[in-house]
């Protein structure tokens, strides 16, 4: 099992092996955290993310991480759920997308791994219930993976996850 940290941030600036994208099933990019690690990465993210299209909810693919600042070599790109009021499966959708990410990451051998919080921005799911299905899905899927970092982009991200993780 992995260390989990909670810290606010960029993700495009974590230096971690990996960092996952809150991506969407065509993988070419779009707003939110997407669209800055699009901007990091460069042009070239797009072409190898369209290569792997369409990828699910709650499943997770990988590409190099192109211009990124080393030591970030790879971007594991997850599909979260849209926020339907709960009623599609979306708990398990999302804590599906940690883990699956989790695992793509071991795959890789990367032994440090940097979250978005998957799907509450432009895809609506409830901060707070996100917040605890990051932290209990990350803090429980067995990897070689050493250190798990879920980075909010704002406060209130933040004392959602500290609190998730005591
Ligand atoms: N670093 C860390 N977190 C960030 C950053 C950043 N640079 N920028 C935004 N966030 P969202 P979703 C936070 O909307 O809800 C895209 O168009 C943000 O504040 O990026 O999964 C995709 O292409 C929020 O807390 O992702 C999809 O179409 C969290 O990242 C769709 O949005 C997730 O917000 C995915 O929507």
């Amino acid at each position: 099992m992995a260390r989990v940290e909670v810290v606010q941030g960029d993700i495009t600036r974590e230096d971690v092996d990996a960092i996952v994208n809150a991506a969407n099933s065509s993988l070419r990019g779009g707003g939110g955290v997407d669209g800055a690690i699009h901007r990091a990465a460069g042009p070239r993210l797009k072409e190898a993310g369209a290569a792997l299209a369409p990828c699910p909810p709650g499943e997770a693919v990988a590409t190099p991480a192109f211009d990124l600042d080393p030591p970030v070599r790879h971007v594991i790109h997850t599909v979260g759920p849209v926020w339907k009021g709960g009623t599609r499966d979306e708990a398990s959708l999302l804590a599906s997308c940690y883990r699956r990410s989790v695992e793509v990451a071991d795959s890789l051998g990367a032994r440090s791994v940097a979250f978005p919080a998957i799907s509450t921005g432009i895809y609506g799911y409830p901060p707070d219930q996100a917040a605890r299905i990051a932290v209990d899905t990350v803090r429980s899927v067995p990897t070689r993976v050493e250190l798990i970092r879920l980075v909010a982009f704002d406060r209130v991200t933040y004392d959602l996850l500290t609190a998730a993780l005591d």
